[in-house]
């Protein structure tokens, strides 16, 4: 890996104007460069301007991606966020790993504390590594108790600094977490959650609709914060609740001051935004600014935050020497579980794009999301239709930084991910909910699965069917024409290639 790795760089050195000014700069700029992904929380692919949005205004993603590379095959592993989020971090499928589907805030820590992951990998290349935002892989190794350190979770895993929520904003506990201890926690009011019970004399949405802001559509009638209801139940804490209008300022804050009290090594920064997940809670500043309701508004805030972050890095002087990854977990979803005018003010915007399905489909739209890389004066611009996925950043970012790595699943696609070929994955599993589906090619392949055809409450078709699917997604991106009776052999074909990966 290593060899072939410096014959490139000599090779691209020779062959492109910016290289030879990267070789100017010398060899830690050229393999060291700081990291940054920048992850969206259900953001689709239909959701920014660059990818075709018109009625949500998105400049600084569409900056992202105008100088930067634009994928327009990137994929998440999985249609919801653990999972994805697992494969992120770890390079592995996450369907070889029974626990990684959507976990409460309660859940232990899903990555082995042994395992490979991103940032221990980088860590040893040398790197200061820290995590901002969502963290949804559980902590702790059973029950946590959230009074003390809690421990293991992200700074057990590979990174140096964390300031996380543990799970989603829609589930408790609703604190924020530096380096394993709960923000603003007083030892007189000690934070006790459940997820089975409620504690007594608390109130909840179901039982008190009249302390609500934000009605609850399904799901989401436990525990009230800040006239929110929640997934799951919480006692004490009141000083540490986060004020979910000021979250994105706060993560912001953290990501921006990572990054500005850099030492001498270069930093890994995984900033995990909230947003669109539900609840959507813009701050004031973004109330009203899409004309869509608050998912519109919380995208543009997101965006907000986006060029304030670009911005620090630019005022750093770190734009050269700085690769920006910008992605999201899964596909999107209108209604989640809250009403929040997202159903009502849709209007024409098509979060999902010309996809089918959505988040927790087995259809595009539940995957294949926004992938962007920027890295200024390095990375040949424009458009790629390689395919490439998020658990390819392993290996790919261990060639950059010059470290071998064991990897079955990661494929280093290190040179899709510069845009110096167009040759990225030809096989790619999909999950949605522990149902797999093969990418391979131009087609898609979705095995017959047992289970309603669509989840009604969100309104999402889910893929499930009697019969086998066979789409050839780069006639028909909207997977509207099953070809399994028109195309017997390439059935076949998708059938052996997906059974060979998933070990039947
Ligand atoms: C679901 C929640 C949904 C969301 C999702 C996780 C209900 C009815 N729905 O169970 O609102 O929280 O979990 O989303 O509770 S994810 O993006 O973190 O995967
Ligand atoms: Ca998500």
């Amino acid at each position: 890996m290593k060899q072939s790795r410096i014959f490139n760089l000599l090779l691209g050195g020779l062959l492109s104007t910016s290289a030879c000014q990267m070789a100017e700069q010398g060899k830690e700029v050229r393999n060291h460069p700081n990291i940054v992904i920048i992850y969206m929380d259900d953001l689709g692919y239909g959701d920014v301007g660059a990818y075709g949005a018109t009625a949500i205004k998105t400049p600084n993603i569409d900056r992202l991606a105008a100088e930067g590379l634009r994928f327009t095959n990137g994929y998440a592993t999985s249609s919801t966020c653990t999972p994805s989020r697992y494969a992120l971090l770890t390079g592995v499928y996450p369907w070889r790993n029974k626990d990684a589907k959507i976990l409460p805030g309660t859940a232990p820590l899903l990555i082995d504390t042994q395992q490979q992951t991103l940032p221990k990998m980088l860590k040893q290349a040398g790197y200061r590594t820290g995590v901002v935002g969502k963290w949804h892989l559980g902590l702790g190794v059973g029950h946590v108790d959230w009074n003390q350190r809690i421990t293991p979770g992200p700074n057990e895993v590979g990174f140096d600094y964390s300031y996380i929520m543990a799970a989603t904003q829609d589930r408790v506990p609703t604190v924020f977490i530096e380096n394993g201890k709960v923000v603003g926690a007083e030892a007189d009011d000690p934070i006790d959650i459940d997820y089975h019970q409620n504690f007594e004399g608390e109130p909840t949405g179901l039982d008190h609709p009249e302390l609500l802001r934000m009605r609850w559509h399904h799901g989401h009638n436990n525990s009230i914060v800040n006239g929110i209801p929640r997934i799951g139940f919480m006692k004490g804490g009141e000083k540490a609740k986060w004020i979910d209008e000021n979250m994105a300022d706060t993560f912001l804050t953290k990501a921006c001051t990572f990054v500005k009290e850099r030492q001498s090594e270069p930093f890994f920064l995984y900033y995990a935004m909230h947003q669109p997940h539900v609840p959507r809670t813009p701050n004031p500043r973004f109330a009203g600014s899409s004309g869509l309701g608050p998912r519109g508004d919380v995208i543009v805030e997101a965006d907000w935050c986006i060029g304030a972050f670009m911005k620090t890095l630019e005022d750093e002087g770190l734009l050269e020497s700085t690769i920006v990854i910008f992605s999201s977990d899964n596909g999107p979803v209108v209604n989640d579980g809250y009403y929040d005018d997202a159903v009502e003010k849709l209007g024409d915007h098509r979060p999902w794009g010309p996809l089918r399905g959505g988040k927790y489909s087995l259809y595009e739209a539940g995957t294949r999301v926004p992938f962007i890389v920027q890295w200024k004066g390095r990375i040949n611009t424009g458009v790629s239709d390689a395919v490439i996925c998020q658990m390819d950043l392993l290996a790919s970012l261990a060639d950059l930084t010059a470290q071998d790595i064991e990897s079955s699943d990661s494929r280093n696609l290190l040179q899709v991910l510069l845009g110096d070929t167009n040759q990225g994955r030809n096989e790619l599993i999909l999950e949605a909910s522990s149902r797999t589906a093969l990418r391979k090619g131009d087609w898609v392949m979705i095995p017959p699965y047992n289970g309603p055809t669509r989840n009604e409450q969100v309104n999402i078709e889910l893929g499930n069917s009697d019969e086998y699917q066979l789409y050839n997604i780069k006639d028909d991106a909207g997977q509207q024409i099953n070809l399994t009776e028109a195309e017997p052999e390439k059935l076949k074909e998708m059938i052996d290639s997906y059974e060979a990966i998933r070990g039947h």
